[in-house]
């Protein structure tokens, strides 16, 4: 059975939700969270950068979200939440799901990284802000992106939505300016899932 290494709030919640989505059996190991936990040479065998989530599958462990959710989707999807590989559906796809990791959650995770190495007063608003504006202009990309349709790939909800709404989860308490009304609808949306609730509660 899938094994999810998880700590609330973290990634872990994409790979969660996912699993729900497709209803497929799955656990969740909490991790203690704390630097020193996360840089024990115990759980640097689990995730060599000391973060998390990571996930084993039989042999299989691997430490970076949205590859475990592509390999889920792979292996046991069945061909469900996402489009047919090779398509441009597909691209588009693959563009959301990389997009949601390596640009939209990138500015929100150094405003984190930054807040934990930089407490209270130390903290540089500049950086912050820059941060910020950086975020918003993904929020914005997504609002031109969601015009007239519901989700991210149009009619049809896919994993680009669970990613995305990971990192909109995270984004959204980290910018002073309120979502656009698509943007906004379209979290609603993707919130309300019952996928999304009990993921919330792991
Ligand atoms: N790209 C990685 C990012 C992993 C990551 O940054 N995890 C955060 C928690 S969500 C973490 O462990 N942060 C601690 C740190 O970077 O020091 C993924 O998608 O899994």
């Amino acid at each position: 059975m899938i094994k999810i290494y998880h700590a609330t709030g973290t990634r872990g919640f994409r790979v969660i939700w996912l699993c729900e989505e497709l209803g497929i059996d799955y656990e969740v190991e909490k991790v203690d969270f704390s630097k020193e936990h996360r840089f024990s040479s115990e759980w640097l065998q689990i995730n060599p950068l000391g973060k998390v989530p990571s996930l084993e599958d039989g042999e299989l462990l691997m430490s970076e979200s949205c590859a475990m959710m592509q390999y889920i989707l792979d292996r046991y999807g069945n061909g469900r939440l996402q489009p047919l590989t090779g398509t441009v559906e597909h691209a588009y796809f693959l563009q959301w799901l990389w997009f949601s990791e390596a640009t939209f959650s990138r500015p929100v995770g150094e405003i984190v990284n930054h807040r934990r190495e930089f407490p209270g007063e130390l903290e540089i608003l500049d950086v912050v802000k820059e941060m910020q504006s950086r975020i918003f202009k993904c929020i914005l990309a997504l609002d031109k992106a969601l015009e007239e349709k519901p989700f991210i790939l149009g009619k049809k909800f896919s994993a680009a939505d669970i990613s995305l709404g990971y990192t909109l989860l995270i984004a959204q308490n980290r910018v002073e300016d309120s979502l656009p009304e698509r943007v906004s609808n379209y979290w609603e949306s993707i919130s309300s899932r019952k996928a999304f609730k009990i993921a919330r509660e792991a």
